[in-house]
This record gives structure tokens, sequence and C-alpha cells, in this order.
């Protein structure tokens, strides 16, 4: 590899991880507390990933005591074979701000992260960052500081620390005090979003450990029950009409699945997601399944009886009216609008839960007309 061209790419990794330090925020949000629990998202996301391509059903996270996290998954571990440019492949993951999937592999296509940046990102924004990867029966490590790599790489290779018959990886970093305000972590906003987690891909289990104080808090996340119990959870307090109800389907390659349950109050409560993260500002797939639930309830309410023909269709809120529901649609090429990316802008997810809404409530209502009655 000529000389010269390794200096040309290092010196684009440099300035990339430097526009990642000057200006923070466009790549977490902001530099407050916020912005610091963020960096552990994103490790966790690109874990969860790990999962939703079939490799992996365990992700650990430990607050440390010396202020840092750590964050390890049973996957099949960041690839560490050479890579085209004669680096490790992990180098790049870490150091480079990929635009697209994770190295663009179509399995990946259901990646909720920072648009596959993530990795590289906490990295920038770390004092140090460990990472160990357990792969092909070997640990590989490799550390950075601010972003820069520390170790030296063996006809760019990792260097191996230990062997192993397991594979997975390990991340450990410690968010840089010259970049946030605050460097300590909150841990009930991190459990809450772990738990969330949890709901949203029932086959995982994530285990959480506050280990800063002296009496650890462990904390197991599993929930067989997925978004039902994500909803009857929500409701726990709250007095039901009925078991939540729950449906799933695919529709333009867009896999759609919803709980719903009512309760004996004036407001509804109906959250969104896309590819497991949490969509603050609803967007398409909400707009579907509210307008098709809305539709199916007024031809129900024709059907038996309790809209006459002279009387106006209920309204969307009328029959939102103390619902709580969980919309969590997997989409392959999800887009986002507003400031805060958090509205879903698909209209294809529109569509999609529309659809499925629609499809699958009349299938459901047919054969339990009591609990519509209700
Ligand atoms: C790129 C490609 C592959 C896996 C990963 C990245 C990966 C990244 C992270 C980050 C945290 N845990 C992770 N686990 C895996 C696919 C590798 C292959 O084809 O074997």
């Amino acid at each position: 590899m000529a000389k010269t061209t390794y200096d040309a790419d290092s010196i684009s990794v440099l300035e990339g991880l430097e526009a990642v330090r000057k200006r923070p925020g466009m790549y977490i949000g902001s530099v407050s507390r916020k912005g610091l629990n963020h960096l552990i998202y994103e490790i966790v996301d690109n874990s969860v990933d790990e999962h939703l391509a079939g490799f992996c059903d365990l992700i650990e996270v430990y607050l440390e005591k010396d202020g840092s996290a750590t964050i390890i998954d049973n996957g099949r571990g960041v690839p560490v074979g050479l890579h085209k440019k004669g680096v490790s492949a992990e180098r790049l993951v870490f150091t480079t701000l990929h635009a697209g999937g994770k190295f663009d592999d179509s399995s990946y296509k259901t990646s909720g992260g920072l648009h596959g940046v993530g990795s590289s990102v906490v990295n920038a924004l770390s004092a140090w960052l460990d990472v160990r990867i357990s792969r092909e029966g070997f640990i590989h490590h490799d550390r950075y500081e601010r972003g820069i790599p520390v170790i030296q790489l063996q006809d760019g290779l990792l260097p191996t620390v230990g062997r192993t018959r397991k594979t997975g990886t390990c991340i450990q970093f410690l968010p840089d005090d010259q970049i946030f305000e605050k460097t300590r972590f909150k841990a009930d906003e991190i459990k809450s979003r772990l738990h969330e987690t949890a709901y949203l891909n029932p086959k995982l289990t994530i285990i959480f450990e506050d280990r800063r104080e002296n009496s650890a808090e462990h904390i197991e996340f599993h929930e067989e029950e997925g978004i039902i119990g994500f909803v009857r959870d929500l409701n726990k307090k709250k007095e039901c009409i009925h078991d939540p109800i729950y449906f799933k389907g695919e529709s333009e390659g867009i896999t759609v699945e919803a709980a719903f349950q009512y309760v004996n109050e004036f407001h509804e409560n109906v959250l969104g997601f896309c590819n497991n993260i949490y969509n603050a500002e609803g967007g398409t797939h909400i707009t579907g399944f509210k307008t098709m639930f809305t539709s199916v309830m007024n031809n129900y309410a024709r059907e038996l009886g309790i809209l006459k023909e002279k009387d106006a269709n209920f309204t969307g809120a009328d029959i939102r009216n103390g619902m709580t529901a969980v919309v969590s649609i997997k989409h392959p090429a999800p887009r986002f609008e507003g400031q805060t990316k958090t509205k879903l802008d698909n209209q294809d997810a529109a569509r999609a839960a529309g659809k499925i809404t629609g499809d699958e409530i009349v299938l459901y209502f047919d054969r339990n007309v009591a609990t519509l009655k209700s």
C-alpha cells in the first residue's frame, strides 16, 4: 500500500471525527445529559441490529465506577478482517462516518441508529474507547483516545488478547468531559429505554447493571409478550376495559404490528416506533393506523345500528377516547421529517399500516363482536 494513500485516508478520517467533535449536537442532539445517554443508545442500537439480523439474543449494559459504560453483545462480532484500504474493518466501523447502512449490507436494512454512523460518533466523543471482539477463535482488541487509534496494527490487523469459542462485541467508553456538560449517565432514563427495547424485541434479553454505587443494581429485561406487555404495562395503574388486542402483518415489505387496549379515561396514548426507535412526533405509520381504525369502527357502528342513518360519523378522537396503543413497524428505508427527526415521513408506511390495521381489525372483530360492543 502506498504511503501517500494511507496519509490521505487517515487525514480524511481525522477530519470526519473532528467534524463530530466540533458539532456534536448535529450527531447526538445535544451535549447535555440527554446527548450523553444517547451514546449508550447508539451502541445498544448496533447490538439490536445484530439481534434483528438473527445473531444476538443477549445485550449487557454496565455503568462502571470510573464513569465509563460497557456494552456487550453475543452477536457475530464487528468484522476484524482486512478491508479494502489495508486496515482492519473494525477501524472503519469506528473511525468513518459511513453514511449508508453498515457496509451497505442488505441484512442491516432495518437499522434504526443514526444512519449507521453510531459507533464512530461515540468514539469521536469519548476520552477513550476500548473494543474487544470475539470472533474466529480469538479476542481482538482495539483502543482509541478522542477517536484516534492508539494501538499499532500488525499488517493491518488487530492484536489478539486471548482465545475464545464465543462470538460478540464488547465496547467500553468514557464520555469526553471536554465535550459534555455533564458526564454522569442517568440510570433511570437508560433503564426505561432498555425496557422499551426489550418490549419491542421479545426474544432479546437485556441486562442492566449500575456498578457506580456500592450496592450495584442489577436488572434483567425480557418481555416474552412483546408490545402486548408494553401496553399492559402502560395501563397497569388504570381501569382496563378488556385484554390488549394484538395484530401483525406485512405489506409492501413493511412489517406492521400493533397492540391496543381501552381504559376508563378520556385521553388517548398512541405510541409509534419505527425500527425500534420511538417516534415522539408520530408520523405516517400512526396516521395510517388511526385513519383506518376510525373508518373500520364507523363501519361497524353503522352495521350494528349504533350510528343511525342520519347520524354523523364518530371522529377519530371520539373513537380513540381511552385508547392506549403501541404501533411498531419495521421499514427498510425510513425517512424522518421535522426538527428533531422523530416524525416518520414515508407514505408507504401510511399505506402499509392502514392496510394491515384494516385487514386484521376486521378479522378480529368478526370473531369477537362482544369486545366491540363494549
Ligand atoms: C458490520 C458487519 C457485521 C456485523 C457488524 C457490523 C456488527 C457491529 C456491531 C456493533 C456492536 N455489535 C456489533 N455486532 C456486529 C456482519 C459481520 C459478518 O458478516 O460476520
